[in-house]
């Protein structure tokens, strides 16, 4: 029996210590909303941190069972606190992940930073040994595992492994920074196909290796790039990822619009300095100072869920986000209008959804994202086709939806306070034009659309391939020693 295993540094469910207590929490983020949807009650063993240090026998059957609940199969991962330290928050979100996303001020390049990177990919695949078999699919995400296939072969293990970026690729001029980038490249060249968002990404992922690699032929050929390398070829293909457009437009149909005399302008994002929040409240503020007949007349609701990395830079952003709205607040506000609503928490999915339906203006400000899938929530949310979507240049998501959005730089603070003008007064006719586009595109092209086309250049399946995950599915060996 061939069975897809799936790799990420955090299981979608996790573990999280609370006053002497263990509670099963719903991981955030987008790598997550994605593979949630691509997964569901399908019978795929999920390798990922559990969340905590240690990983008692209690601790990997409440992730067992919370994620049988879900419809998924979890092996949870442990990772050491100094591994936490150094892998987690120090190699992939103190170095990767500000790099990759154009922040080269806020990486350290500590020499144990990279020990543990490797000390962990290590670790991964002593455990992808351990569950999967001959035969078995490997599906490998993000940038946590760029040297995880030359360890898994290493270890004389010939499977096939195919790996998906979910954040940007950088440019060679930021790539070049990083000392151990030809280890990183070599790394990833043991993968049999990489898939990044969008053909950017691609480029410059081709270029930094057509540069520092020896050794390497790029046989350019469409829609999936060929390179060989030490004998072999990898595939390295675009893979714009989506959502579960049916999910969206159903809940959004269940769900009682929010009404209001106001205009709604919603904004959702993680706490994250790469969602642009700061030049949001900046340019939200220079609209009220240029156009005070907006004032009481508009709401901003912006969610700001947690961010489970623990950085310096996330604390001083916080600071700096509630300062902002504080100022906002204080200077524009009055008993009768609050111009910000600031949550500072996960919203619940029924909430989101709601907003995602009765906002005006849906608005994502992205410094540097990847795809970014919240604009795609919220087109297919937007049932009545009355919203408009203003989405920065700078989120993977504008290379495919640029024609039907207002496009914003975050960095122009003047040009994005008028596209928020111009954005809640466009006519009717253009904003049904819009919204219909966007909807038609992101029902063509959903998440099982590109679940297909990756699994399908990765290893010649569909997701339909794999068998669905049964109430009474006899436990793979792993789950016996559980
Ligand atoms: C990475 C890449 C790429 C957010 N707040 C709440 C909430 N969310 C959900 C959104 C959406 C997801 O989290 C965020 O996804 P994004 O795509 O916007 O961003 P990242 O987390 O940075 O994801 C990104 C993605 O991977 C997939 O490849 O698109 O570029 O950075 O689904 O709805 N959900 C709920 N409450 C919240 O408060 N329920």
């Amino acid at each position: 029996m061939e069975n897809l295993v799936v790799v990420s540094a955090i299981l979608p469910i996790h573990i999280k210590e609370e006053n002497g207590t263990l509670k099963a929490e719903v991981s955030p983020g987008g790598l997550v909303t994605a593979l949630k949807q691509v997964l569901k009650n399908k019978k795929a063993l999920w390798v990922g941190w559990g969340g905590t240090p240690e990983l008692k026998e209690e601790i990997k059957r409440t992730i067992f069972e919370a994620g049988k609940k879900e419809g998924f199969l979890l092996y949870p991962v442990s990772l050491t606190n100094e591994e936490i330290t150094d892998f987690f928050n120090g190699f992939s979100n103190g170095i990767i992940w500000p790099l990759f996303h154009t922040f080269q001020a806020y990486c350290r390049f500590e020499p144990q930073y990279w020990e543990a990177y490797k000390k962990v990919n290590r670790k991964f695949a002593y455990t992808i040994k351990d569950i999967s078999s001959e035969g078995d699919f490997i599906w490998v995400h993000d940038y946590h595992f760029f040297l995880l296939p030359k360890y898994i072969r290493e270890l004389g293990i010939n499977r096939k492994i195919a790996f998906f970026l979910h954040i940007p690729f950088p440019t060679p001029e930021l790539f070049f920074k990083i000392p151990w980038r030809v280890e990183i490249l070599e790394g990833l060249l043991e993968y049999d196909l990489i898939g990044f968002h969008t053909f950017l990404d691609r480029k410059n992922f081709l270029d930094c290796v057509d540069e520092l690699v020896e050794g390497v032929n790029i046989l350019s050929r469409e829609p999936i790039t060929e390179i060989s390398y030490k004998g072999k070829r990898v595939k390295v293909g675009v893979f714009p990822i989506s959502i579960d457009f049916e999910l969206y437009d159903r809940k959004a149909r269940e769900i009682e619009k929010y009404t209001s005399d106001k205009k709604i302008i919603f904004g959702v994002d993680r706490l994250d300095y790469t969602k642009g929040l700061i030049h949001k409240l900046k340019a939200y503020k220079r609209f009220l100072e240029k156009y005070p007949e907006y004032h009481k007349r508009v709401i901003f609701m912006q969610t700001v869920a947690p961010n489970i990395k623990k950085l310096p830079e996330y604390d001083s952003l916080k600071v700096e986000f509630e300062h902002l709205v504080s100022d906002i607040n204080g200077t524009f506000g009055s008993i009768d209008w609050t111009p910000v609503y600031y949550v500072a928490r996960r919203m619940k999915f029924d909430d989101l959804i709601r907003f995602y339906r009765s906002a005006d203006v849906c608005w994502v400000n992205s410094i540097k994202d990847g795809m970014n899938l919240v604009g795609k929530e919220f087109a297919a949310s937007n049932i009545d086709e009355t919203g408009v979507l203003m989405l920065s240049e700078f989120a993977g998501a504008a290379t495919e939806l640029y024609k039907d959005v207002l496009l914003v730089n975050p960095y122009d603070i003047e040009k994005t306070a008028d596209t928020l003008k111009e954005a809640l007064e466009l006519p009717l006719e253009k904003k049904r034009e819009y919204m219909k586009n966007l909807r038609e595109h992101i029902k063509k092209y959903n998440i099982s659309w590109w679940g297909n086309t990756f699994l399908d250049a990765a290893f010649g399946k569909k997701i339909e391939d794999f068998p669905p995950l049964e109430e009474d599915y006899p436990l793979h060996e792993i789950f016996k020693q559980l």
